[in-house]
């Protein structure tokens, strides 16, 4: 509980501009501050919510399911629940050049290479965010003296989207992603509850959508329904990423070289030119992600991928998800080639040799995710090429 001694003596106001400050030092991008009555403002949701599950548009992510029973009760979260901090941070990394949307774009064009989601490619953002809010709310501790408090990073069924809306973080853009006008939308939202009373800083963003629908246009399995609804079963991050089965046939073509989650919306996305850099080092690129060769990816064995992926969000597909993803990419190798004129040098001989020996073994491989996809994509390769 909140033992209120240290800022007895200063007002709501200015308790908030310490807080931001120090949200600020703690590596996040923006901070928004909300009252226990704006946790409970969110009546708009449960309609459309209910609309979304009865359209069974979450596929194998049933944990969707169970976020709005605990919707309106923040206090099944965290016990005796005042108020709540969102926050955003960036994560492009300090690579990234003025341009980096289009070099993404022509990434996708290079059908022999692998493209790993630009969130994805460094540390696992939950537990950079964690780490950070951690150190956040030590900060807050320091201005308000001892209070009780709870890391919310995907893993607690909360709507973090619309609590950003709430707290003047951004607009909710056509694409459902959380928009800034300074940050444009590379960046992950954590929120950090709290037993302790806050007052909401009032702000509003207007939506600056407008009449552009670039990210519903460009989406390459056509998964969305409208402006702002997304169909999460034909998103290519849920088919990579959180769906655990075989991919549909139909659309497999569709997936191109994205070996986990994808960007296209993001990278269309005229506000992204104002997108920023991380403060921190955590997302820096490993493994090569942002540009390596399919063939290479697909010959690590479990434990080199396990020790690659130390640290990484795409541990947690495990190796046989990795394996289907990959060999999709190799089936479609082919196609794409033909699509973008693809024709460099050094992919003549060498590189179709070896995706054709590497597919063939895994055509008998004891996981049947693997074998059913190599298969797939074999036939897809022995045919065009
Ligand atoms: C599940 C999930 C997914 C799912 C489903 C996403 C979705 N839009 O539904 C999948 C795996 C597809 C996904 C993909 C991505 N995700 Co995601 N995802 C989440 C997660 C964990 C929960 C979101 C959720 O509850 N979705 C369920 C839908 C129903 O909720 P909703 O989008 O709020 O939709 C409401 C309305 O828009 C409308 N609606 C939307 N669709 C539909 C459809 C119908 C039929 C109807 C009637 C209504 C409707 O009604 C809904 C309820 O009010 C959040 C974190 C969190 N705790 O919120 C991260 C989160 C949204 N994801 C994030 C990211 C980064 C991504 C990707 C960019 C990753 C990538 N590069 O591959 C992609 C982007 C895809 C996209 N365009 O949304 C970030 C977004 C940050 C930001 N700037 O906004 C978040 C906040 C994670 C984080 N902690 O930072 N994600
Ligand atoms: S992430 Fe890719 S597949 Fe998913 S909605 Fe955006 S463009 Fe479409
Ligand atoms: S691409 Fe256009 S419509 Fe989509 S989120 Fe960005 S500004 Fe909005």
């Amino acid at each position: 509980m909140n033992g209120d001694i240290k800022s007895k003596n200063l007002s709501a106001r200015e308790i908030n501009k310490k807080i931001k400050k120090s949200g600020y030092d703690s590596g996040f991008s923006s901070v928004g501050i909300l009252a226990i009555d704006d946790l409970k403002i969110l009546n708009k949701l449960p309609q459309d919510y209910d609309d979304y599950l009865e359209a069974n548009m979450y596929g194998d992510m049933a944990y969707l399911e169970k976020k709005l029973q605990y919707f309106h009760k923040p206090d099944k979260i965290l016990p005796g629940v005042q108020s709540a901090i969102v926050v955003a941070m960036n994560y492009l990394n300090s690579e990234t050049k003025q341009n980096w949307q289009k070099v993404e774009l022509t990434k996708l064009e290079n059908p022999e290479n692998g493209y790993v989601s630009i969130y994805a490619r460094g540390r696992d953002y939950h537990k950079v965010l964690k780490k950070n809010l951690k150190i956040f709310a030590d900060k807050i501790s320091s201005i308000t003296g001892k209070f009780g408090h709870r890391a919310c990073v995907d893993s607690v069924p909360i709507f973090e989207i619309e609590l950003a809306v709430l707290g003047g973080i951004g607009w909710r853009g056509k694409n459902t992603l959380l928009l800034n006008k300074d940050q444009g939308s590379t960046f992950f939202l954590g929120v950090l509850l709290l037993d302790y009373p806050l007052e909401t800083e009032k702000s509003s963003v207007e939506d600056h959508c407008g009449t552009c629908m670039a990210c519903i246009d460009i989406c390459p399995t056509k998964a969305f329904l409208g402006p702002y609804k997304l169909n999460a079963t034909r998103c290519i991050s849920y088919l990579t990423i959180e769906h655990k089965g075989v991919i549909p046939l139909k659309l497999r073509p569709l997936i191109g070289n994205r070996i986990y989650g994808c960007d296209d919306c993001q990278l269309i996305c005229p506000w992204n030119k104002f997108a920023k850099v991380a403060q921190v080092a955590d997302f820096d690129v490993r493994n090569g992600l942002d540009d390596a060769r399919l063939v290479d990816l697909f010959s690590w064995t479990e434990s080199e991928f396990r020790d690659r992926h130390s640290g990484s969000s795409i541990l947690r597909i495990g190796y046989h998800q990795w394996l289907r993803n990959i060999a999709i990419a190799l089936g479609n190798v082919a196609s794409r080639k033909e699509k973008y004129n693809y024709r460099p040098e050094r992919s003549k001989s060498e590189t179709k040799r070896k995706a054709l020996q590497l597919l063939r073994k895994r055509i008998t491989d004891s996981s049947p995710l693997v074998s059913i996809h190599a298969s797939w994509a074999l036939s897809e390769y022995e045919s065009r090429m």
